[in-house]
């Protein structure tokens, strides 16, 4: 398998070549597998591959080497055939096996499914292709293949195997005492005391052989162990600290990253998402009832620091997404940090720039509703309003249906206007912090992981499957299927409906049962506009 052979988990660089040996140990520790968000390791995504348009959802495997589950659903009128590719971030795309054929599921139209190994960690592309009568397409799926948490051992297992360690110890020490003392002894005859020594005599080598090797191997294990803790991503990483002073008439959050996961001198390299090398989440506990996603600018090699929009005081939980640049995986680091007042002041010398991308809400947390069979109304202070279309109750692992309606203060369709190459940015909370999720209505997944991988394809592969079926595609002659944007394509989705209704979707299923809360964000007007939902998701 040509992943064993190269590649580095994350910045720190490890080789793969100690992969082998701590894969034994992931096995015995039957972790499991996540990916950018905190607690929501699926995968969805919407859009047009290529001329289809098409739903993709992966389910993570629960362990690492595991199975990735995927299904396809495409809406085209004639068949069409699907499948799937695995590109692995650290080795070369010829070394990517054949493409999997997606399996049609009985019964339904154009609804296909299939299973991919993801043999190592680090990050995936899903290389989803679709072939037809209209053409082919393919897009990138960036997935994080890895180990996110240890189980501990039950204690009972654990005495049941210390009692049967015992059993073959003191049970291996018997046989080997009684063979060397009574092997040359006549049957029926007492043994001499020589043959007696004899078997003490062996008996204390054999004694000897099994403590150095419990102890060795309890050393052994130990270091496997720690090996893994250091390998080990659990919900949120790396990790960031945050600090707000006084800078004037400012609050300026300083941010450190990553101090504890990397070497001192280590400088991040990261990939920018939309121009921004971190997207960066505020939420005020208890109440949520302020929300900021503002982005950050470097300071020093893991060090950032961002103007504190106008929020109230109070303490906020942080989220804070971000790609590397090396190994194309997307993490979200997350802790709290206590935001002071703004200050009094009447100084204007501001000295930290607000991005002109940042936004952020503050509303009363009665304002905030909560339903399922009828359509929830979030009145916006422009005056338009922001309706989540009536859904089934929701529940875990299954399509939450995230459709939201936006009208302008005159009762007309809004004109949306992208927001950081969006139609919309979506931020989905467990209101007890433990699941955190960014959602485009393109999918869940990292769009600087899906550059990286595309342009990953772009260099490696580019000749090779430009004739890949794609000069097929009306206007697509002679294009390149790897260099293609497949994100410009979506980013373009119409979002009015053919009734003329402005409409956001987002493709997401929910992780766990409780209380969730969700923020759409998105343009028009020239001001971005945020609506909050709660939502309440049933096991
Ligand atoms: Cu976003």
């Amino acid at each position: 398998m040509a992943g064993f052979a190269v590649g580095r988990l994350d910045e720190k660089g490890e080789t793969m070549n100690r992969l082998t040996r701590w894969l034994i140990a992931i096995l015995i520790f039957a972790p499991f597998a996540a990916h950018a968000h905190v607690g929501s390791p699926d995968v969805f995504f919407e859009g047009n591959v290529g001329p289809y348009p098409a739903h993709i959802t992966i389910r993570m495997p629960t362990v690492v080497p595991g199975r990735a589950e995927i299904s396809v659903h495409v809406d085209a009128d004639q068949p069409v055939e699907v499948s799937f590719l695995p590109v692995f971030s650290q080795t070369a795309v010829s070394n990517a096996p054949p493409p999997d054929a997606g399996v049609p599921i009985l019964g339904e139209t154009n609804y296909y499914s299939g299973e991919l190994w993801l043999m190592t960690f680090g990050a995936y592309s899903i290389q989803v292709q679709i072939h037809g009568a209209a053409g082919s397409g393919s897009i990138e799926i960036p997935v994080n293949s890895l180990a996110t948490s240890q189980l501990p051992l039950p204690g009972y297992l654990g005495k049941i195997l210390i009692a049967l360690a015992l059993v073959l110890v003191i049970g291996g020490i018997a046989v080997i005492v009684g063979a060397a003392r009574e092997a040359t002894v006549e049957p029926g005859a007492t043994p001499t005391p020589r043959d007696r020594r004899k078997g003490w005599i062996a008996g204390s080598v054999t004694t000897l052989v099994f403590v150095v090797m419990i102890v060795g191997g309890n050393a052994w294990w130990k270091s496997e162990e720690k090996d893994f803790r250091k390998h080990l991503r659990g919900g949120a990483y790396p990790d960031i600290t945050g600090k707000v002073r006084m800078d004037g008439p400012q609050r300026v959050l300083d941010l450190a990253i990553g101090n504890k996961a990397f070497e001192p001198d280590y400088s991040l390299s990261l990939l920018p998402d939309h121009g921004k090398l971190l997207h960066f989440f505020l939420i005020r506990e208890d109440d949520e009832d302020a929300f900021a996603h503002i982005h950050p600018v470097r300071t020093g090699g893991k060090t950032f620091a961002v103007a504190v929009p106008p929020l109230p005081a109070g303490r906020y939980r942080m989220f804070c997404d971000l790609t590397f640049e090396r190994t194309g995986l997307s993490f979200t680091a997350a802790d709290t940090v206590e935001i002071p007042a703004a200050p009094e002041t009447t100084a204007t010398n501001i000295t930290l720039a607000p991005d002109p991308d940042d936004s952020w809400a503050v509303y009363p947390a009665a304002s905030v509703k909560q339903g399922n069979g009828t359509n929830l109304i979030y009145n916006l202070p422009s005056g338009g309003r922001v309706v989540w279309r009536a859904h089934p109750p929701l529940r875990v692992h299954q399509d939450a249906g995230l459709q939201f309606e936006i009208w302008d203060a005159d009762g007309h369709a809004a004109s949306l206007e992208p927001y950081m190459g969006m139609v919309s940015h979506a931020a989905v909370l467990r209101r007890d912090g433990s699941v955190f999720a960014h959602l485009h209505p393109s999918g869940n997944f990292s769009m600087a992981a899906q550059g990286f991988f595309q342009a990953k394809m772009n260099r490696e592969s580019g000749d090779k499957t430009s004739g890949d079926g794609m000069a097929g595609m009306p206007g697509m002659e002679g294009m390149n299927m790897a260099g293609m944007d497949h994100s410009k394509m979506h980013h373009a989705m119409p979002h009015l409906t053919k009734d003329g209704v402005a409409l956001i979707s987002l493709p997401y299923e929910f992780p766990s049962a409780g209380d969730y809360r969700v923020w759409v964000q998105f343009k028009t007007g020239g001001q971005v506009q945020t609506a909050v939902f709660d939502a309440s998701v049933a096991p």
